[in-house]
């Protein structure tokens, strides 16, 4: 760690005015050349907690990054990681506005919903024992930084580009599907766009999971029971507009629509 708490704090005010008002920003890095991953997650700690004062309550995780490519091409071993909130739940078949956010892309991605609280390091087979049913969704994602130009620490500090998140199709209960073989295909306008298997993230979504607990026991933290986890994006990230129409569809698991406005 190398930055003062104050500087923290103040971090945390640049990237929370740029979420709220989506008005893009530098990546932090460009003002705090030295800062750390660590002091990545402490910004984004009091981002958290500053939403948390504002009274929106977190109701689950997201793990970034977790194709191969993407972690290559950012230089990591193991997820990043964001937190959800109550206020980034859109339903399913809704219009979600787009006007407050800057680079809005749509990934396909399996859910968790935890039935049991997990901690520390844990197993692949601990997380499908403590999920109650897994779930289709839809992640948005939304960086902050101009240009879309932005580096480990400045992504983690954004809260990992967490903007929205839906949840739909057809809940299954972890040990009814092989879950490195389910198929997505999402279509944007009737036209197909973008395609994969769960087997993108880190070879079996719950080792997204897995390590997204080890992250949060770094930072002190568990992952309570009734959390929705977003276990990473099993699609390319698309780039989405206002008037387009999305369908992600996964296999066995139904599909969820959504629509932007
Ligand atoms: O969900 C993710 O993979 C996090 C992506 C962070 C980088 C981006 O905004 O594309």
């Amino acid at each position: 760690m190398t930055l003062d708490n104050t500087a923290i704090q103040r971090l945390a005010e640049r990237v929370e005015t740029a979420q709220t008002y989506a008005t893009p920003i530098r990546k932090l890095t460009d003002d705090y050349p030295g800062m750390t991953v660590a002091d990545a997650y402490r910004v984004q700690t009091a981002l958290r907690r500053s939403y948390e004062a504002r009274g929106q309550r977190v109701v689950g995780w997201k793990a970034g990054l977790t194709s191969r490519p993407k972690m290559l091409q950012m230089g990591v071993d193991k997820p990043g990681i964001g937190f959800l909130t109550d206020a980034m739940a859109r339903p399913e078949n809704s219009v979600i506005s787009l006007g407050d956010m800057i680079h809005p892309r749509a990934e396909c991605e399996i859910a968790f919903v935890m039935g049991a609280e997990l901690s520390g390091q844990v197993s692949r087979d601990q997380v499908l024992a403590a999920t109650d049913y897994i779930q289709p969704s839809v992640e948005i994602i939304d960086s902050r930084f101009t240009g879309f130009k932005f580096d480990l620490e400045s992504v983690l500090a954004d809260n990992s580009s967490s903007a929205r998140f839906i949840a739909g199709g057809r809940p299954r209960r972890p040990g009814s599907i092989d879950l490195r073989t389910i198929g997505t295909v999402m279509e944007l306008n009737g036209e197909i766009v973008a395609l994969g298997a769960s087997a993108e993230v880190l070879g079996h979504p719950a080792d997204a999971v897995a390590m997204l607990v080890g992250v949060l026991h770094e930072m002190g933290e568990v992952l309570p029971a009734g959390s929705f986890v977003m276990s990473g994006a099993i699609t390319a990230a698309v780039p989405v507009k206002s008037g387009d129409s999305l369908i992600a569809r996964f296999l066995d698991m139904g599909s969820v629509s959504v629509r932007f406005g």
